[in-house]
């Protein structure tokens, strides 16, 4: 009997492309002709020259930064993509503990990696309009390369892997354990969604904290309540739980 739900070693079999310098390995993917998009197709590059944050904010991309892009193509409902990015911050999470075993990554919703409070990587979810539609995940994460290209941020400055971890670095290793991770995750939550949520949860740092969160709409102060079945933040705020589908945490209290 043939499974409806992708399967990892499956995915791990399609092609990786690999280029020294893009605009957007993102990018690359969402302009992919369908018909050459193979489910799990992944794209990295050494340097990008217009790497894309959320908001279409500036992602920096100088060379020793991992940059990397995998398409999927879910088949559930377009309410539940957005859980997308909580996969794919799991795996960059659980990749760099594995390689960096001296660092404790944290995940800051939504999609911030950091450590010790200063931000080591990052994640952004695109989708095509087409049908099937794809969905691409993103992650930059800061590995050897030299702070001076790091933009300056008055909270949760940029870090870098090389100055945290007393461990070598090796991008290639540490691009095939993030593009493992994410794919065993997308699978497992096609399956079961809600185990990836608890994952998230436990690898998140923000369980117990007040945050100072930027809606779009204003600044709200509340304390981090978890998030909601579509990966939504819910904060408490006196007694009353909000929610926000989108956002930036701005401060984290004690
Ligand atoms: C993100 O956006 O953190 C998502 C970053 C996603 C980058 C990957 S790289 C592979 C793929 N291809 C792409 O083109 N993009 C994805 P956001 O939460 O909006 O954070 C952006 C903010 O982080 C910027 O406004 C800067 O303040 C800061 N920032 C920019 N570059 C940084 C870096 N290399 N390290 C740390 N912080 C950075």
């Amino acid at each position: 009997m043939t499974s409806q739900y992708a399967d990892p070693d499956n995915l791990l079999k399609a092609p990786w492309k690999r280029f020294d310098r893009l605009p957007s390995t993102n990018q690359y993917l969402l302009d992919l002709p369908a018909n050459e998009l193979l489910e799990g197709t992944t794209c990295t590059a050494l340097i990008q020259t217009n790497g894309i944050g959320r908001n279409n904010r500036v992602w920096h991309s100088p060379l020793g930064g991992l940059y990397l892009s995998i398409a999927v193509k879910p088949d559930t409902p377009p309410s539940q993509w957005s859980q997308l990015s909580l996969v794919m911050a799991c795996a960059g999470s659980i990749a760099i503990k594995a390689n960096f075993p001296d660092t404790n990554p944290l995940i800051k919703w939504p999609n911030d990696i950091l450590i010790e409070n200063r931000k080591v990587a990052g994640v952004l979810l695109q989708s095509s309009n087409e049908k099937p539609c794809r969905v691409v995940a993103g992650i930059g994460i800061n590995v050897s390369l030299n702070p001076v290209y790091l933009p300056k941020r008055p909270v949760f400055p940029a870090t870098v892997l090389s100055f945290e971890s007393q461990y070598p670095t090796n991008l290639r290793e540490l691009e095939i354990a993030v593009r493992r991770s994410f794919i065993e995750l997308y699978c497992l939550w096609q399956r079961k969604p809600q185990e990836v949520v608890q994952k998230w949860q436990a690898l998140c740092g923000l369980s117990g904290h007040e945050i100072v969160f930027q809606a779009p709409n204003g600044t709200v102060n509340g304390k981090y309540s978890g998030i909601n079945d579509q990966g939504f933040l819910l904060i408490k705020v006196d007694d009353e739980i909000l929610t926000f589908p989108s956002g930036d945490i701005v401060g984290i209290k004690e």
